[in-house]
């Protein structure tokens, strides 16, 4: 039987010097209750806490781990890279190189800029987007979630929407006021925007497959609508890729969906675990960022050269491997097609919404294709789902507001105890 004694002293002390006791919200478990687990190692898709339960990892750290946890090559790199020193604050062979790979594999970006988070690549891909149009609005959409910086948490997904407060304290009016929001998969909603806010909009920034509400997939039309709405009307389309990108394909939602995106933002699996965010794009785009052009952006750390060789490491592994998507793509069937069947059985309303190695379990009677019908998920069933599969040995996301991510090291005997796992938990519920 799991036991978290551990877990529970590091979570009190940890709160007298850390906000909550952790350092992102949505680790707190304030949207299933219960302790928060402290985790002391991994490798590969089982993860063990300090009070030396294993578990069978579905977060990967939010999307990195798409190789799985302490994979051995991104080990053996960085401690070999940790030997020369683990900053210079001068520019190395490695930033060309890892540049050079993204813009081999992902299409419509000539040229990539190293961050530090997906946050610091999404707030200066807007920057971007009004540097070069000399326009101040910028559409998102309800339940996508871009980051922390402010114009982003208008209605935010993840964290801030499980947090219940969609507008945080501190964003000022004036900020507020040039972040315009539209319902996800609602062209119409748009276009009425568009029509309103006539050459005032820079950008639309949209999730292509949403993560942020759990796993919601963007109806093609619509974002083929946006698409043309954007070329027609000189705003630029910004793909946040920080889930998606190298994790749907090499090239990321852009390949996976065939929609091309005017910048695309990166993260999580580009530093294949390190603090590394991207924002890459056309080279007429990218060319007005400093210090060639007068958008300023900049960061200490930002191509760091343990964050490049982790993440280099993984994308060449990935570029190198394509099969690996088709592998994680069978592996994520397999589940879903697992957990339809028990789930199908157990007498609660759900649906599961699925793409590439993306998956949600929703417990609710309607389809989920936006920030609204996920909401109705966001119910006391998905925390008691959540607990039983943990004390079974399941790391699920602590929010029905989240993604579950699928890595490649999952094995099918792995993928079978989880969905027996399902069945147990589901009929606790009962
Ligand atoms: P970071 O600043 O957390 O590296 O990236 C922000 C971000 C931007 N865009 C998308 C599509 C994202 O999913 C994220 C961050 N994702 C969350 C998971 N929902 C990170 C987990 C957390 O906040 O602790």
């Amino acid at each position: 039987m799991y036991q978290y004694k551990r877990s529970s002293e590091l979570f009190d002390a940890s709160k007298k010097y850390i906000p909550g006791g952790v350092n992102s919200p949505v680790r707190a478990f304030n949207s299933v209750g219960g302790t928060p687990v402290f985790f002391e190692k991994a490798s590969g898709s089982v993860m063990t806490d300090v009070d030396g339960n294993d578990y069978i990892d579905y977060i990967g750290s939010w999307g990195p781990m798409i190789l799985g946890h302490a994979h051995r090559p991104i080990i053996d790199a960085i401690k070999i890279a940790v030997d020369h020193s683990t900053s210079f604050g001068a520019p190395t062979e490695l930033e060309y190189k890892i540049a050079e790979l993204i813009s081999s594999m992902a299409p419509n970006v000539d040229m990539v800029r190293m961050v530090n988070s997906g946050t610091e690549a999404c707030m200066s891909a807007i920057r971007v987007a009004r540097g070069y149009t000399k326009r101040d609005k910028f559409i998102k959409f309800v339940g996508c979630y871009h980051g922390h910086s402010d114009s982003f948490l208008i209605k935010a997904g993840s964290g801030a929407s499980t947090f219940g407060e969609p507008n945080s304290p501190g964003v000022t009016a004036g900020t507020a006021k040039d972040t315009l929001t539209a319902e996800y998969n609602d062209l119409d909603g748009v276009k009425r925007l568009i029509e309103d806010n006539p050459n005032e909009i820079a950008a639309i920034i949209i999730e292509p497959v949403a993560g942020n509400m759990g796993c919601v997939l963007p109806n093609m039309d619509f974002l083929k609508g946006i698409r043309q709405l954007c070329t027609d009307h000189g705003i630029l389309l910004i793909f946040d890729e920080v889930m998606t990108g190298f994790r749907l394909a090499p090239g990321g939602a852009q390949e996976f969906l065939g929609i091309d995106a005017d910048l695309v933002t990166y993260g999580k699996v580009i530093g294949g675990g390190m603090p590394v965010g991207a924002y890459g794009g056309r080279r007429e785009i990218m060319e007005i960022v400093s210090p060639v052009g007068p958008v300023y952006q900049a960061g200490t750390l930002s191509g760091n050269p343990i964050a490049m060789t982790a993440g280099y490491t993984l994308l060449r592994e990935l570029n190198d491997n394509p099969n690996i998507y088709q592998e994680l793509s069978k592996k994520t069937v397999y589940l879903k097609e697992g957990l339809e069947k028990v789930l199908s059985e157990s007498g609660f309303s759900y649906r599961i919404n699925s793409i590439g190695s993306m998956i949600s379990i929703f417990f609710t009677d309607v389809d989920v294709v936006d920030f609204n019908s996920a909401a109705t998920a966001n119910n006391d069933k998905f925390p008691q789902f959540f607990h039983e599969m943990l004390k079974r040995g399941i790391y699920l996301p602590p929010s029905s507001f989240e993604s579950y991510f699928l890595s490649n090291s999952l094995t099918y005997e792995q993928l079978d105890k989880t969905i027996n796992a399902c069945r147990e938990s589901l009929d606790a519920m009962k």
